[in-house]
C-alpha cells in the first residue's frame, strides 16, 4: 500500500518497526468512514467485533477481551527515562537501552501473519495552538476503530507533522497477549511509547493515559503547560454566563457524573444549564490574558459501564447509543448490552462478558467491572459548544476530591496557589470495597496522576508551582468532598446533580461575591451560603456537620501527609513544607 506520506522520519521509523515486527502487510489509515467500515466488516467476520442491534444501537460494536487482559497494569507500566531519578520514587523504571533490547525480544516477528496499521492522530483540535500529534502502529482492529472515536484520527494528521519529526511514535503490538510478557513503556526523552501483550484501552490506545498524560506531562514541564487527569465542566447561569472548572478525582469519586452533571429541578427552572468538555483528560495552558486556558485533548469517552444508568448518568447513556465499542458488557438477546447497575432488571439468556450463558442468579457478574463504553463525545447531549474551539476555554477553579468519610468538608477554598498544589499534593481517597486493599484504607493519590506523571512527582508538584508566575489571574483551587457519612454510616450529601449547589458557591467565591469563614485548610462556606431550596434532606446542621473540621482527625491526617511525603525525600519543595508545617503546628 502506498504510503500516506513522503516525512522521512516516520517512513524510517516504520520501516523499522516492520523489519522486527514482520507483518505480512502494512495498511496506511487514512481516516476515511469507507475504510473504517471495511475493518469493522472484518472484525466482526473474525468475532473480534460483534455487530450489535441495528435498531436499537446503530453502529455499534461489543467487544470481548482476553480474560486476562481488562486493566491497566501499574505494575508493568514504566517510565523509561535515562536517569532512575528522574522518573521519581512511584513509577517503576528501567534503564532505556536495556528496556528496549528485552521489548526486542519480545516484538521479533510477533506480527507474522498478521497486518500492521499505521493510525496518524491528533490530541486536540488538528492545528490548534495546543494539538500534539502521534502515530501509532498497532495489529489490532478494535485499536484502530477505537482510536477513530478517542482522537482526531485521519490523513490531514501528516498535513500537520509536515517534514518534522515532531511526533509521538507508539508501537501497539497485540502479540500473544502474554500477561507475563506485558509491559507498558514510555521512553519521555524520545517522546516514544511502547505497549506490547496488551489490547486493553488504557494500554493500547496510546492517545490516553500513555500520550496524553504520562508523555504530555513531561512535554509540559519542558514547555511550560500542564497535563492533567481531570474533567473539564462548563457551568451557565441564568444569566447565560459560562464558567469553566477543571477536577481531579481519584477513581470511585463520581468524576465522569460530575463531568456529564444535570442541575437539579429548582436550577433547571431558573435557567442554569451544565456543558461538558471533558470527562478525563485536561491540556492547560498560560493564554495572552493571564488566565489558564483548557482543552480536552481526547475526542471521546472511555468510560466505566457498571453502575452507568438513566438514573446516575442520562447523558453518559445517551452517548452510547450509537456508533459506540462496548467492551467486556454482557450481551442480551436482543442483540443490545446490559451492565450491573444499568437498570434493575437482570435479563435472562443473556451472555457474560466472557460470551458465557449467564443465570442472575449465579452471583457472578455479567459484565466485567471494568467493562467499558467507547463513545463519541458528540453524542453528548451537553456536549460543550466551545468542544472544538481551538483556543480552549478559561478556567476559574481547579477542584480536588477525594472519598472520605469524616476528614474533609464538602468544600474548602485553599488560600492561595501555593496552599492549593499542597491540597493537590496531599490529595487521598479511602478505599471502596470495590477497589483493591483493606476498605477505609487511605491512598494518597496526589492530584489523581499517580500512575499518569511520567517523570519525578515532587518536580511535578515544583512544575505546579512555577506554573503561577506565567499566570496573572490563575484558577482558585478547591477540595470538594461528596461522601462525607453521618455516625450512622449514612451519606449526608446527596451527590449527583445537586453538586451544582457546591459549585454555585465556588462559582461565588471566584468572582469575589460571597465571604467565606477562614479556617486552617483555608475558606469554608457559611451553612447558609450552600443553597438548599429544593433540596429534601439536608438540613441547616447536616451541613453544619458537612463542613466542620475535627482537629482530632486533623492529627491523624497530618501523620498520614508526612508519612506520604517522606517517599519523596529532599526532592519536596519548600512551600509546601511550609504548608505541612502550618498544619502540624495547629494540630499539635
Ligand atoms: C481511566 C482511568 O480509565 O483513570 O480513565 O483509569
Ligand atoms: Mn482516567
Amino acid at each position: 500500500m502506498t504510503p500516506l506520506t513522503s516525512n522521512k522520519h516516520i517512513l524510517d521509523w516504520i520501516g523499522s518497526c516492520a523489519n522486527l515486527c514482520r507483518p505480512d502487510q502494512v495498511v496506511w489509515i487514512d481516516g476515511s468512514e469507507e475504510q473504517l467500515e471495511q475493518l469493522r466488516a472484518e472484525a466482526v467476520s473474525t468475532g473480534e467485533l460483534i455487530r450489535l442491534n441495528e435498531e436499537k444501537l446503530p453502529g455499534c460494536y461489543l467487544h470481548r477481551s482476553d480474560p486476562s487482559d481488562v486493566a491497566r497494569v501499574e505494575g508493568r507500566t514504566f517510565i523509561c527515562s535515562r536517569k532512575k531519578e528522574d522518573a521519581g520514587p512511584t513509577n517503576n523504571w528501567m534503564d532505556p537501552d536495556e528496556m528496549k533490547a528485552k521489548l526486542r525480544g519480545i516484538y521479533d516477528g510477533c506480527m507474522t501473519g498478521r497486518t500492521m496499521y499505521v493510525i496518524p492522530y491528533s490530541m486536540g483540535v488538528i492545528g490548534s495552538p495546543f494539538a500534539k500529534y502521534g502515530i501509532e502502529l498497532t495489529d489490532s482492529i478494535y485499536v484502530v476503530v477505537s482510536m477513530a472515536i478517542m482522537t482526531r484520527m485521519g490523513k490531514e494528521v501528516y498535513d500537520a507533522i509536515g517534514d518534522s519529526a515532531d511526533y509521538i511514535r507508539g508501537l501497539h503490538a497485540s502479540a500473544e497477549l502474554d500477561p507475563e510478557k506485558r509491559y507498558i513503556v514510555q521512553f519521555p526523552e524520545e517522546d516514544y511509547i511502547m505497549s506490547v501483550n496488551s489490547a486493553y484501552g488504557g494500554n493500547a490506545l496510546l492517545g490516553k493515559k500513555c500520550f496524553a498524560l504520562r508523555i504530555a506531562s513531561c512535554l509540559g514541564r519542558e514547555e511550560g503547560w500542564m497535563a492533567e487527569h481531570m474533567l473539564i465542566l462548563g457551568i451557565e447561569n441564568p444569566q447565560g454566563e459560562v464558567s469553566y472548572v477543571c477536577g481531579a478525582f481519584p477513581s470511585a469519586c463520581g468524576k465522569t457524573n460530575l463531568a456529564m452533571l444535570i442541575p437539579p429541578a429548582y436550577y433547571r427552572e431558573k435557567g442554569w444549564k451544565c456543558w461538558t468538555v471533558g470527562d478525563d483528560i485536561a491540556w492547560l495552558r498560560p493564554g495572552p490574558d493571564g488566565r489558564l486556558w483548557a482543552v480536552n485533548p481526547e475526542n471521546g469517552f472511555f468510560g466505566v459501564a457498571p453502575g452507568t444508568s438513566e438514573k446516575s448518568n442520562p447523558n453518559a447513556m445517551a452517548s452510547t447509543h450509537k456508533n459506540t465499542i462496548f467492551t467486556n458488557v454482557a450481551l442480551k438477546e436482543d442483540g443490545t448490552v446490559w451492565w450491573e447497575g444499568m437498570d434493575k432488571n437482570p435479563p435472562t439468556n443473556a451472555l457474560d462478558w466472557q460470551g458465557r450463558p449467564w443465570d442472575p442468579a449465579s452471583g457472578a457478574p455479567a459484565a466485567h467491572p471494568n467493562s467499558r463504553f467507547t463513545a463519541p463525545s458528540t453524542n453528548c447531549p451537553c456536549i460543550s459548544p466551545e468542544f472544538d474551539n481551538p483556543q480552549g476555554v478559561p478556567i476559574s477553579a481547579i477542584i480536588f476530591g477525594g472519598r472520605r468519610a469524616k476528614t474533609a468538608p464538602l468544600v474548602c477554598q485553599s488560600k492561595n496557589w501555593v496552599h492549593g498544589v499542597f491540597t493537590g499534593s496531599v490529595m487521598a481517597s479511602e478505599k471502596t470495597a470495590a477497589s483493591e486493599g483493606t476498605v477505609g484504607e487511605l491512598r494518597h493519590d496526589t492530584m489523581a496522576m499517580l500512575p499518569f506523571c511520567g517523570y519525578h512527582m515532587a518536580d511535578y508538584w515544583q512544575h505546579w508551582l512555577d506554573m503561577e508566575k506565567l499566570l496573572t489571574n490563575p484558577p482558585k483551587i478547591f477540595t470538594v468532598n461528596w461522601f462525607r457519612v453521618d455516625d450512622n454510616g449514612h451519606f449526608l450529601w446527596p451527590g449527583f446533580g445537586e453538586n451544582l449547589r457546591v459549585l454555585e458557591w465556588i462559582m461565588k467565591r471566584c468572582v469575589g461575591v460571597i465571604d467565606a469563614e477562614p479556617c486552617i485548610l483555608g475558606y469554608l462556606p457559611q451553612p447558609e451560603d450552600i443553597d438548599t431550596n429544593g433540596l429534601e434532606g439536608v438540613t441547616e446542621d447536616d451541613l453544619r456537620e458537612l463542613l466542620r473540621v475535627d482537629p482530632d482527625l486533623w492529627r491523624q491526617e497530618v501523620r498520614h501527609i508526612e508519612e506520604h511525603y517522606k517517599k519523596f525525600g529532599d526532592k519536596i519543595p519548600q512551600p509546601l513544607l511550609d504548608c505541612l508545617k502550618d498544619l502540624e503546628a495547629w494540630v499539635d
